[in-house]
């Protein structure tokens, strides 16, 4: 269960299926458009950092210019299938190595038939290099015309982002012939350079068309019936960001590969030594096998292994959903699968934290606070680009106002959050006590700075807030933001302890820096422990001050229906009712597991999950509802939730996958196989298993590293 695959050709659902047949390394993703172009696709590439100017959400990732471009003609007529008959048609996505096939069977209009093959990666073992290869068995005598080009003219859904620079053909060393084009970010001002080779099976003197923005090789080819044509577009890619002559290193990567079998060999060696420390196997569920592996695909052809200054979109790099940014989703969602499998992935995101401190101290200052507020969408320089108004979902006429960026705190404790998994996870005390540190210190000051003392009540609150569940907007003692506060308040303090012991200088350092006096440090203390925490005596916790106050409701009395309860209720009338839009209070239990009982977990479940918009809410809610449903040992429960997430993009059952892949989902999916129904947890001398496999799994199989060393789970259910 290695490959995602279709056998017909719908024009209509084409912007799902190039969100889904994404193809990446790294560096940057491709969109599964083809080749050849259509008028209604949505073809995109992204590479990471690339960011460009936008009105209103400030920065965007600008969609790359294409490299994929590749007609071919025979006897003059245009291969499309918008026009002829397509005989045969299959798209196979092989999750093994990476590489995207295409292979159909074309009869012109005129009558000529061809088979047709491409092939595409994005090189893991070499992030500078795409392979693109065509394979055309003409079944007729005649030519057979190919015509590969490299694309400047590409835009944002209409905005452009690029300048022509200049192109050129030239001669490589080995007086081979490579063509590039130079574009550059309209504002940002960011180069880059497409370098392209072509390679045949045949002898090849293309001609070089000069055209401003496309340059193009083409080959007119003496067609044989049944004799194969084969044509390799090698691509070399390169940005300023990447080196300061970004030309000669895309034209060094696309001289290097001698021919198509050998950059694929290391390409199917590169993802082979990914899978080692990652792959899930799943005996006895086919659907939830290929998801799950689906899932761990997208994230590792977004995962940034050589570039610190970079975070994962909400959507990858893989759509125009979201414009690259990035949210909490990193650090709840996705950093986990990386912290767990690809350590030095996890380390390059939490990296990239660090090096945007600096604006998410800005941010705390601009508001009135101390220390580091985080931004909620993140993009290059990480201050917050989180639009303040969007086109209102129910009248796309009106706009409306977005208050995330301003209100949704819980963002510098997710970062803390996640700053501490890695270190408890990897025991990497180097770079924990260089930078970690810092991050959980920093976001430490900024609660204590934001809390409210309540005379009255003798507490402290956080007021205006939004929590993890934006269906309420601007609520008080946020439950979810409170506790995760407090933790990150007397994890500061114990961390600065474990600093005071371990790496004294250091300690001195940032007790220097960040103003860590012992009157702040009280005031830390305290603030812990005096923030409200709203817990009834049955243990049922209020998701904010007054939501049992809210009106009840049954989700089951809008069933069926194919909108969320956003969008029946609206933004001002869902902050009526007691619909949530995904795991608020139920987030806490899974990542502070043991701070709670079983019996309070199952209490707030099972009020909790009955008022949550499993099915049209946030696609971030069914992983987190899959394992706290396992922890209650509720495995009926669990498994219709993680299907539900296993299904977010390869069954588009949201309907906008179009927009890019649910990252969080992607995330949430591992997460729930392996802490959900593999029960993997954390113990203070390592970790252990709790498993809870859904009952027609035959065996599950995972892997983690556990500081430093390789760690097999393999669970199997009694016949
Ligand atoms: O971060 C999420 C948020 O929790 C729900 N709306 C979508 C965002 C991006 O995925």
């Amino acid at each position: 269960m290695w490959t995602i695959s279709e056998n017909s050709f719908t024009a209509e659902t084409q912007r799902h299926k190039e969100t889904i047949f994404t193809i990446g390394n790294g560096y940057l993703s491709t969109r599964g458009a083809l080749e050849e172009g259509y008028p209604n696709e949505s073809r995109a590439t992204f590479v990471h950092g690339v960011f460009d100017d936008v009105p209103i959400a400030i920065t965007e990732l600008a969609n790359a210019p294409d490299w994929l471009s590749f007609n071919v003609l025979l006897n003059g007529e245009r291969f499309s299938l918008d026009s002829g008959t397509i005989l045969k048609f299959e798209r196979v996505l092989d999750l093994r190595t990476g590489v995207l096939t295409r292979t159909v069977r074309w009869k012109s209009p005129s009558g000529l038939i061809a088979a047709f093959k491409f092939e595409r990666f994005a090189s893991l073992a070499d992030e500078h290099l795409l392979c693109l290869r065509c394979v055309v068995t003409p079944e007729f005598d005649g030519a057979v015309e190919v015509r590969a080009a490299l694309n400047g003219n590409t835009d944002n859904e209409g905005l452009a982002h690029w300048r022509w620079m200049s192109q050129s053909q030239r001669d490589l060393d080995d007086g081979q012939q490579a063509v590039h084009l130079h574009s550059r970010t309209r504002m940002s001002g960011i180069d880059l350079i497409l370098a392209m080779r072509l390679c045949a099976s045949s002898p090849l003197q293309p001609d070089y068309w000069d055209v401003e923005s496309i340059p193009t090789l083409r080959q007119v080819f003496d067609a044989r019936r049944g004799e194969t044509i084969a044509v390799t577009k090698f691509v070399g890619v390169a940005t300023s960001r990447d080196s300061e002559s970004p030309l000669a290193l895309a034209l060094e990567r696309v001289a290097k590969p001698s021919s198509w079998e050998k950059a694929l060999e290391e390409q199917r060696q590169a993802w082979a030594e990914e899978w080692k420390r990652t792959d899930v196997t799943i005996e006895g569920d086919d659907e939830a096998q290929i998801a799950v592996r689906f899932s761990l695909f997208q994230l590792l052809i977004a995962a940034p292994r050589n570039d610190p200054r970079v975070n994962i979109g909400a959507k990858t790099l893989s759509g125009f959903g979201y414009r690259g940014h990035a949210f909490w989703d990193t650090e709840i969602y996705m950093l986990p699968v990386f912290t767990f499998t690809a350590p030095h992935v996890a380390r390059n995101l939490l990296e990239y934290r660090y090096l945007t401190l600096s604006a998410a101290r800005d941010k705390a200052r601009e508001y009135g606070y101390e220390g580091a507020w985080f931004a909620w969408e993140s993009a290059d320089t990480g201050e917050e680009v989180t639009p303040m108004w969007v086109p209102d979902f129910r009248d796309k006429r009106k706009l409306a106002r977005v208050w995330t960026g301003d209100h949704a705190i819980h963002i510098s404790a997710d970062v803390a959050f996640g700053t501490f998994q890695y270190w408890r996870v990897t025991g990497n005390d180097e770079w924990f006590s260089r930078q970690g540190a810092e991050l959980i210190l920093d976001t430490a000051k900024f609660f204590a700075s934001r809390a409210e003392w309540q005379e009255a009540r003798g507490c402290y609150a956080y007021s205006d807030v939004i929590g993890p569940d934006e269906y309420h907007d601007r609520v008080d003692n946020n439950l979810y933001t409170n506790r995760l506060a407090q933790w990150n308040l007397t994890t500061a303090l114990d961390v600065l302890e474990w600093l005071r012991t371990h790496h004294p200088e250091k300690a001195d350092d940032l007790i220097q820096s960040l103003d860590l006096s012992e009157a702040r440090l009280a005031k830390w203390r305290e603030v812990a422990e005096k923030i409200y925490l709203g817990v009834r005596p049955d243990g049922l916790m209020e998701q904010f001050e007054g939501y049992f106050k809210l009106k009840d409701v049954n989700l089951a009395d809008y069933e069926p229906r194919t909108k969320s309860m956003h969008e029946i209720f609206g933004f001002e009338g869902a902050n009526e009712y007691q619909a949530i839009k995904q795991p608020d209070v139920l987030m806490l239990f899974h990542m502070l597991r043991e701070d709670y009982s079983d019996e309070v977990i199952r209490v707030n479940y099972d009020y909790y999950n009955t008022r949550t918009d499993h099915t049209f809410g946030s696609s971030l809610g069914p992983s987190i509802q899959a394992i706290v449903a396992c922890m209650m040992g509720y495995p009926d429960d669990a498994y219709e939730h993680f299907i539900r997430a296993a299904r977010a993009d390869l069954r588009d059952v949201r309907g906008n996958a179009k927009d890019g892949i649910h990252a969080a989902s992607a995330g949430g999916t591992w997460q729930a196989v392996v802490f959900g129904f593999g029960g993997l947890r954390l113990t203070s001398s390592g970790w252990e298993a709790h498993p809870q496999l859904p009952k027609h799994w035959k065996r599950l199989s995972f892997r983690f590293i556990h500081r430093g060393e390789l760690q097999t789970v393999d669970l199997h259910n009694p016949k």
